[in-house]
């Protein structure tokens, strides 16, 4: 409310300054005349000035005033509240997730963070940004250039902001200043970057440790460092956002309009009409442009729209296919909001109805789906919900004459089932590799269930072959046995895919 105001107030103050500018006219004009005189050499200036009466500057103020403002401020706050630095998370929420990484470092340490360097795709080309979760984690900053370092047991935040450099700044926009570091990001202390060879040397001797992730940042802003240089000898490891970034989670619901994004785009894919959509790559294309028109600056990883037998590549990415009615579509999709992951996959028939085989195979990966969400709950591991599945999956291929026996089953279904049942989730699509599946899961909790099933497409499997199933949540651990859904609108079973698609077509 308060920031509504203030910018109202900006805004009609904003418009005074502007209209008595148009009244007095006469600057104004003699620059325009310059700057198109510059730009248009055949240009003849004119000799009188346009005048604007008092009466239409008034005009101009109160439109502006009346329309603008409003509008304006509306677009400011519907994305951040007063003193968030992210939607729904405050400047005072990094410090708090700063201070509880600090609790758990011995005093006299620190965790030096850079912030993902800017890479190049062909010469002056960048890849997009995409700010390094841990560095977005504990600061808020979502820039390229800069290095934080986080203070043992106090919490304190010493910020190496990009040195100013008005050219760079024409062509990239502006960067943070050294004044926004301190008010805004809360550092302590905050110095240049063309400072940080000199000041990180000092800054880290005396330490007794330093947490830092050195694989990761090979190519980084402290990539032509070597660890040793820096003074890390023993104690380097990085800091675990894992955890730590687990009871923040559930309190706000960025994880769950993550996944209702995703949700609504696998939904639209579902529903597109097949005779104006008729390849891989348009699904791929609208569900992309779902999310982002959602507010996701991207999506997680690349889509997966693997019909017929690409759907056993798990990670296909191609999407270069027609699709033909009688192949499955196993769509893998998942975006970025706002800092926060999803990652949801439906399998479905391209015809509108599963074959008897088709139906087997996903019947199968159904099963063993509503089994291991019902196991979700505080206490079980990622490890134990993984080995339930295969149990499953093993008793599946036996059902389906895949495997003779279930000796031989458990024997060879990594060749059906070659990945995990699940992953962690949350500001990473996998979030983070580095917390053991033998964890366990704790409320707060976001991880994915996604058993599979891929018969490869070989003619010894009959019309099972090439038929490749995934089924996909996203799911948040309770304090009691039972779990959410997060992408709970998705039809999930055979029949309810079937009534989805004959609804969508009718
Ligand atoms: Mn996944």
């Amino acid at each position: 409310m308060m920031i509504d105001w203030a910018v109202w107030t900006f805004e009609t103050i904003f418009c005074m300054v502007f209209a008595t500018i148009l009244n007095w006219r006469a600057e104004y004009w003699a620059r325009y005349q310059f700057l198109t005189a510059a730009a248009r050499p055949n240009y003849t200036p004119s000799k009188t000035t346009p005048g604007v009466s008092r009466a239409s500057a008034l005009f101009i103020f109160l439109v502006m005033a009346l329309v603008a403002a409003p509008i304006m401020s509306t677009l400011i706050t519907s994305l951040l509240g007063p003193g968030e630095l992210a939607p729904g998370i405050s400047a005072a929420e990094f410090q708090e997730r700063r201070r509880r990484l600090a609790a758990a470092m011995p005093r006299d340490s620190v965790a030096v963070l850079p912030a993902t360097a800017t890479a190049y795709m062909t010469g002056v080309i960048p890849y997009p940004h995409r700010q390094d979760a841990d560095f977005l984690y504990l600061t808020g900053l979502d820039q390229p250039g800069s290095v934080a370092v986080v203070h043992g047991q106090t919490g304190e935040l010493t910020l190496f902001v990009p040195t100013p450099d008005a050219t760079r700044e024409l062509w990239d926009g502006a960067r943070v200043s050294a004044a926004a570091a301190a008010s805004e990001f809360g550092a302590s202390e905050v110095h240049l970057m063309r400072d940080l060879p000199r000041l990180l040397p000092d800054l880290l001797r005396g330490t007794r440790a330093v947490y830092y992730d050195a694989d990761k940042h090979a190519k980084g802003e402290l990539g032509r460092w070597a660890p040793r240089e820096l003074g890390f000898a023993e104690a380097t490891h990085r800091p675990l956002r894992g955890a730590d970034a687990r009871a923040a989670l559930e309190k706000r619901a960025l994880m769950a309009r993550s996944a209702a994004v995703a949700e609504a785009g696998l939904l639209a894919a579902m529903r597109a009409d097949r005779a104006g959509s008729p390849g891989e790559r348009h699904l791929a294309a609208d569900f992309e442009a779902r999310c982002r028109r959602a507010g996701a600056a991207r999506l997680a990883y690349p889509s997966v729209v693997a019909s017929g037998a690409d759907a056993c590549t798990i990670h296909y990415s191609r999407n270069d296919k027609p699709l033909r009615d009688g192949d499955l579509l196993l769509f893998d999709g998942g975006c970025e909001l706002h800092g926060y992951c999803s990652d949801v996959t439906r399998t479905w028939p391209l015809g509108g109805a599963f074959s008897p085989a088709q139906r087997d195979a996903y019947d199968l990966v159904h099963g063993v789906q509503a089994a291991l969400l019902a196991w979700c709950r505080p206490g079980m591991t990622l490890r134990q919900l993984h080995e339930r599945s295969v149990r499953l999956v093993c008793e599946g291929l036996v059902d389906l004459r895949l495997a003779p026996s279930l000796p031989l089953a458990r024997a060879a279904y990594r060749a059906f089932y070659p990945h995990s049942v699940g992953h962690w989730l949350g500001m990473d699509t996998h979030d983070t590799p580095s917390v053991s599946h033998d964890r366990p899961l704790e409320p707060g909790v976001h991880l994915t269930i996604e058993p599979g099933l891929y018969v490869p497409d070989d003619e010894r499997f009959g019309a099972l072959a090439g038929i490749g199933v995934r089924i996909e949540d996203v799911v948040r651990i309770n304090d009691t046995a039972e779990c959410t859904v997060l992408s709970q609108s998705m039809p999930t079973d055979a029949q309810s895919i079937e009534d989805y698609l004959a609804r969508a077509r009718q």
